[in-house]
């Protein structure tokens, strides 16, 4: 079945002459991963096609790649790539009109859009789907193609830690490891922080507030990140600092913004999703995210959130 989805990508792929591959906005290493990684790939196997990467470039990836400039005629009968997004709302960049359109992805489906899908929620990243395609269909993998990929992999899994991390994706890494990039480099690359972040997580690490159930909380406030000199965005990406703090069970981050708070929660037990959707939100059962529009529904947010963690607790012992 697989297979079979493969081939007909690769087919389609193959007569096309003009490939525009699109990702998610505010990309990550797996979006820019499997988006590059897939235009080496064809690129390789196919010199004379013209292959662009649309999309916003992202600074704090370029180390991974570049984007190209695609004028609103290239559309005209191009193939269009789709990788790492679940919805079309989330695509980077518009998609004036296109020939075709596939979709690539590992997220569950929100939007079934795209002539051709390939989604598979067993995958822990685009980049291993990306990976698995080159595999079935035999192309040549290049050593920069291999980079990206493992790049994307290992960012997916939190360097092969997740539980997303698969039998599949060992052997992935693996294969992809065999070829010739600098995997220490590139790692130091993908972990490279700023001060302004390090001053915040030192905040963070100094003001974190646990209760005896286990539940974790830590307030932003827009004038403090603004002290800092970080955005809001990036305040929600350190919200794993203090994930190996002995006892702890779940926690939340206040991220306050122009119009609401954000509440970035994660687990390390406990079903959180469930509370997140009385919160105007919802996610994964370990990592979700809500909304609250005053500090006195945190405290109820967080109230719930310390029910949630003792009746877990209670449940373990029974
Ligand atoms: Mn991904």
């Amino acid at each position: 079945m697989t297979k079979q989805v493969i081939f007909n990508i690769w087919d389609t792929i193959e007569k096309a002459e003009r490939i525009i591959i699109h990702r998610h906005v505010r990309p990550d290493p797996d979006a820019v991963g499997s988006q590059a990684g897939l235009g080496e790939l064809i690129q390789e196997a196919f010199p004379d096609k013209i292959v662009k990467l649309a999309g916003e470039e992202e600074q704090s990836l370029t180390f991974l790649s570049g984007m190209d400039e695609v004028t609103a005629e290239e559309y005209r009968g191009a193939l269009v790539i789709v990788t790492d997004t679940a919805n079309e709302a989330r695509i980077d960049g518009e998609i004036p009109e296109s020939d075709t359109l596939i979709k690539i992805d590992h997220h569950p489906e929100v939007d079934a859009y795209g002539d051709i899908q390939w989604v598979n929620t067993e995958a822990s990243s685009t980049c291993e789907m990306i990976f698995r395609l080159a595999d079935v269909t035999g192309i040549k993998v290049t050593a920069r193609a291999a980079r990206l990929l493992f790049a994307g992999m290992s960012a997916d899994t939190g360097r092969f830690r997740f539980s997303n991390t698969t039998p599949a994706t060992f052997r992935a890494a693996a294969s992809l490891s065999e070829h010739s990039f600098d995997r220490h480099s590139l790692y130091n690359e993908m972990d490279v922080t700023t001060l302004p972040m390090l001053r915040l997580q030192g905040y963070v690490l100094q003001e974190v507030e646990v209760t005896e159930e286990g539940a974790a909380k830590v307030y932003l406030t827009r004038e403090r990140m603004e002290s800092f000199g970080v955005t809001s965005r990036e305040a929600a990406s350190i919200v794993n600092c203090f994930s190996n703090l002995e006892g702890l069970r779940a926690w939340v981050f206040f991220v306050e913004e122009e119009d609401q708070i954000r509440m970035r929660i994660r687990s390390k037990g406990p079903v959180i999703n469930k509370l997140a959707e009385k919160y105007r939100g919802g996610g994964h059962p370990m990592a979700s995210g809500a909304s609250a529009f005053s500090w006195e529904e945190t405290d109820s947010f967080f109230d719930e959130l310390r029910h949630v963690c003792r009746d877990s607790e209670a449940a373990n012992h029974a």
